[in-house]
């Protein structure tokens, strides 16, 4: 039982783990997920400040809240920080996203496949600046889920713009 003194609710991540899925944010950016495994996400940002970025292997954290309730935490090579609670069965997201300052003057630079450009990414975070934080937080609604299982290379391996037409815009 979660209590004052035992505050950590049971860690089954299963509900979470292999999901992969699509939402918008309140503010129109359009964004796509897939939950490698308890340690690992892939994604896609198909439109907003930085779409067209994308990246994989990025290292989170993830923790179960509630039933259906997780949040997803996670620093980026850019020096973006990025908080996700995700609702699942409700199809219901949270985003917080703190980008460094260069990341708001010059979102362009962060829009690549980042795997390709780790080094670059680094020393434009070296180089900053990173204040002022810019604060987006957005309330989010998943558009998209499917189950694709743990470790799937497959999902998240072409830039946004290559997908097929309408890739994106798909509903269930
Ligand atoms: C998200 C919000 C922000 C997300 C990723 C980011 C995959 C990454 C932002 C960035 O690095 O620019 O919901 O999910």
């Amino acid at each position: 039982m979660t209590t004052v003194a035992n505050p950590v609710p049971e860690q089954d991540l299963s509900g979470l783990t292999g999901k992969h899925f699509i939402y918008t944010y309140a503010n129109g950016w359009q964004y796509e997920m897939y939950v490698k495994n308890a340690r690992t996400i892939d994604y896609r940002i198909h439109t907003g400040m930085v779409g067209g970025r994308w990246v994989k292997d990025q290292a989170v954290d993830l923790v179960r809240l509630d039933s259906d309730d997780y949040k997803i935490s996670w620093t980026e090579p850019t020096g973006t920080s990025v908080s996700v609670n995700v609702l699942p069965a409700r199809r219901r997201i949270h985003g917080v996203i703190f980008f460094p300052h260069w990341v708001h003057q010059h979102p362009e630079r962060t829009v690549c496949f980042q795997n390709d450009h780790l080094d670059r990414m680094a020393e434009y975070r070296d180089q900053g600046p990173s204040y002022p934080i810019r604060v987006v937080p957005e309330f989010a609604e998943i558009t998209f889920l499917e189950d694709c299982g743990e470790n799937d290379e497959g999902v998240i391996a072409t830039a946004p713009a290559g997908l097929p037409q309408g890739y994106a815009d798909r509903v269930n």
